[in-house]
């Protein structure tokens, strides 16, 4: 959508982000009295420069939704009403500290969704609820996303959410795999306009290669579109670092003297030449050898993977290898290559801190014995969790902005396991396939009714940047911020106070902060953050000791939250830049290319080699009108043609008999569902898709709009037990499913 000039035609406008996806995109939002007329791209945002995606209508349809909660619901009997904060929190509070009195700690289970990581203020208060919770058995979004790039990171980097950015603006070649930035706008990548940088890209003379079983609305723009088999994606890196040591092609550069590990890659590569796991992966050997030769002349050239190579059986194995491609080609932490971003927030110097252990296996779900990573367990073992019986089982839950009957592997037996738990409390915004199961619902603030600075995606932009933005509407009278009903019930489940909690998570980071401004007093450094609770002060604190901060001095030029909120379009701090060595964690203080557990993983790649299976896999996709499974009530982005299709192949459709518009069953080990077939040659053969997020006819939930045309629940089909072993993700892609035509 092209940038339009912002007229003030209505009472005012307000600039800031919109935080519906990873881009953050610029925006005015036109305000009149406490209504919102429209929202529109902000031409002089420091990084979106006026681009605007159609789901940004989003953030005033929501407003206006009338079934979007206002009031705490707690459930009578099969029915809800609607009760007062203080019964509602009280309840929530009782219930859940008698529960943990009686069975412990672990009894109670969290589940954190997707939109807590576009909320600041989620960001630091959610840890304290947890903390305050005291239990191990904390589930999320992220064991359905990108758990197996932070663990793949954590083990090369040393820490999980160093994430290298592919440089899109400087790059001469960009080879993505599984990632459709035309519909998600991007992700582990704040990049506002993706398809405008691709057409700049493109038009400096650069190539973009796409890897994926679909021909997706971003290889149909790409210099070459290449199907690969689901799952094979390992497979094929393998084989590109294959030919990368065969023709002598690797070349580290800089990275030579940091990197440990490289023979050991080059001996593991050995057996994957390309001409032996063609069969497997669908690409051609030919091919491969000719995308290594050209990935590795390129004077820049960087290779990103996203949820496609995550979401897979070997999603650990394929996220590494991506980095492993950027590093031999030394490509990693260069201009045009991927670099790691320097957000304003982080620690101000890139000191080798005391090495951590990977937080990795040092407990283990009770059920099938998974591994946690950084504190957390797959969500593919939520349900076991709970319906198991024993002693030690899950009793109640806690959901935060999460969905996870809709977003998590084998949902009809999770809603089932749900429905049986003794307490459940859900803050969200509404009565959900998930939060219809809870026993109170708390609902929150909305986007533009609180502030917010782009704390998570800031750490992934392919520029360093950074943006403040003010609520655009007043907080409704008795509607309460998430951060608030998180410290209020850790405080209550403990007896505690909410002051109290929120004074020890200041110290801490103020402690921990301080540590990086040598010469800055501890009561000085309070003084000027004065002494108003909530993330606004933490936020400042960060800022002011960050890397552009002001350390504390109002007469310095760096950065604080008032200087931030002052940059009413955001301030841009500069294209990415070298960080390498210092920023490393490992213990060796080098890029471990080959660590242990991802060797130790490779045997069963090897093992994949020779035994791909046939039948039909299944797949997912993205609208660019959508958003996981939270936008289908809103009329102006939901309406229009039915989305919830299967794409088929068409000699796939002919030899199944399947007809345009017919229906088709579709089965797998853990469930059938049935949608509409639309047969199209984007497909690769054998592999047919579905999008996530439906399945808006569960009994009890109050989506009016989206149940007038509900779609299915494709994690009816997700099978629990596939899995990426390594890190626990679960498999959303590349599922083994049966088609026939609908009776
Ligand atoms: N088959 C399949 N499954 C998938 C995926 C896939 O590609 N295929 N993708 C996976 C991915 S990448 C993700 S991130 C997950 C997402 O999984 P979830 O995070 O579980 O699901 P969402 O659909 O994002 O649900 C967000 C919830 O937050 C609520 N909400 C929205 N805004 C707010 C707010 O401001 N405050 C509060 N308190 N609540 C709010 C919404 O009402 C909704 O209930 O799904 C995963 N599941
Ligand atoms: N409009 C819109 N934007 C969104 C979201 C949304 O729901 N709607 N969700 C947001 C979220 S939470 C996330 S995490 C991001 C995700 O952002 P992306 O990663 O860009 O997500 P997708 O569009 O699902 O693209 C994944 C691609 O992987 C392909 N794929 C499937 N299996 C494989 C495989 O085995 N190998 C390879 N190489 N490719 C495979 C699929 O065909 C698909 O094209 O999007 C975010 N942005
Ligand atoms: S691309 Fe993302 S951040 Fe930008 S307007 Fe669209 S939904 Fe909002
Ligand atoms: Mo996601």
């Amino acid at each position: 959508m092209a940038a339009l000039p912002i007229e003030p035609r209505s009472a005012r406008v307000v600039y800031r982000s919109c935080s519906l996806c990873e881009a953050h995109c610029g925006v005015g939002v036109e305000i009149a009295g406490s209504h919102v007329c429209t929202v529109r791209g902000d031409p002089d945002d420091a990084l979106s420069r006026g681009y605007l995606c159609p789901k940004a209508y989003g953030l005033k349809a929501l407003q206006d939704d009338p079934d979007r909660l206002r009031w705490p619901l707690i459930r009578e009997g099969s029915e809800f009403r609607e009760a007062s904060w203080e019964e509602a929190l009280s309840l929530v509070a009782t219930r859940l500290a008698a529960i943990r009195e009686a069975h412990g700690p672990d009894a109670i289970a969290t589940y954190l969704g997707n939109p807590n990581a576009h909320d600041y203020a989620a960001t630091f208060y959610l840890p304290v609820l947890l903390r305050a919770l005291g239990t191990k058995w904390r589930f999320s979004a992220t064991s359905v996303d990108q758990l197996p790039k932070m663990v793949s990171s954590a083990l090369l980097f040393g820490a999980p959410l160093a994430v290298p950015v592919a440089d899109i603006d400087h790059t001469d070649f960009l080879l993505v795999l599984g990632a459709n930035p035309l519909a998600s706008n991007g992700s582990l990548m704040t990049a506002p306009d993706f398809p405008g940088r691709l057409a700049a890209l493109r038009a400096r003379g650069g190539r973009l290669v796409v890897v994926d079983p679909r021909r997706t609305e971003t290889a149909a723009i790409a210099d070459e579109h290449l199907f690969i088999r689901p799952g094979a994606d390992a497979l094929f890196l393998f084989s590109l670092v294959h030919v990368l040591f065969e023709e002598k092609l690797v070349r580290l550069r800089a990275l030579e003297a940091i990197t440990n590990g490289v023979a050991q890659v080059e001996a593991l590569a050995r057996e994957f030449a390309p001409e032996r796991t063609a069969a497997a992966s669908g690409v051609g050997a030919a091919r491969v050898r000719r995308l290594a030769r050209d990935f590795a002349a390129a004077e820049r050239a960087a290779c990103y993977g996203r949820i496609g190579t995550c979401t897979q059986e070997f999603g650990t194995l394929a996220s590494w290898l991506v980095d492993v491609v950027n590093v031999l080609t030394g490509n990693l932490d260069r201009p045009g290559g991927a670099l790691f971003p320097r957000p304003a927030h982080a620690p101000a110097d890139d000191r080798p801190r005391k090495p951590a252990r990977v937080p990795y296996a040092r407990w283990r779900s009770r059920v099938r014995g998974l591994p946690e990573f950084g504190g957390e367990l797959p969500v593919a073992a939520l349900a076991e969790e709970i319906d198991s019986a024993g002693d030690a089982r899950v009793r109640a839950l806690v959901t935060v902005a999460g969905n996870p009957v809709l977003s998590t592997p084998n949902a009809a037996r999770l809603a089932k396991a749900i429905e049986n738990l003794d307490f459940v409390v859900s803050i969200d915004l509404y009565r959900n396939e998930t939060t219809r199961l809870a026993d109170v619902i708390l609902p929150t603030t909305t986007p533009l009714e609180r502030t917010n600075y782009d704390m998570v995606f800031h750490g992934f932009s392919v520029r360093n940047h950074a943006k403040w933005s003010p609520a655009a509407l007043p907080r409704p009278a008795d509607a309460r911020h998430g951060w608030e009903l998180m410290l209020e019930i850790g405080a209550r489940v403990n007896g505690a106070k909410p002051e109290q909690l929120d004074e020890m998570l200041f110290s801490g980071l103020l402690a921990n902060a301080l540590r990086a401004c040598p010469g800055v007093d501890e009561p000085a450094a309070r003084a000027k953050l004065g002494g108003e609770p909530g993330p606004e002060r933490l936020l400042d604190l960060l800022l002011r000791a960050g890397p552009y901060g002001d350390r504390f001095d109002d007469a310095a030029p760096g950065l604080s939250l008032a200087k931030l909120q002052a940059a009413e379009h955001g301030v841009d701090l500069g294209p990415l830049s070298a960080r390498l060595p210092a920023m490393l964690a490992t213990a060796s203080g080098a890029i471990e290319l080959a660590p242990e557990l991802l060797v130790a993983d490779v045997a069963r790649l090897r093992a994949r080699i020779d035994a791909h299976g046939g039948g039909f896999v299944l797949i997912g996709r993205r609208h660019l009108r959508s958003n996981n499974s939270w936008f289908h009530n809103l009329p102006p982005l939901a309406k229009g043609k039915e989305r919830c299709t299967l794409l088929v192949h068409p000699d796939d459709a002919a030899s199944l008999g399947l007809a345009p518009g017919d229906r088709a069953r579709v089965r797998s080990r853990v469930g059938a569902v049935e949608a509409p077939v639309e047969i199209t040659d984007t497909m690769a053969r054998g592999v047919v898709s579905l999008p996530h997020g439906f399945g808006h006819d569960a009994p009890g939930a109050q989506l009016a709009f989206a149940a007038q045309r509900p779609g299915v629940n494709s994690n009816l089909l997700a099978d629990e037990t596939l899995l990426d072993p390594l890190s626990g993700n679960a498999v959303l892609n590349g599922i083994p499913v049966e088609i026939t035509p609908a009776a």
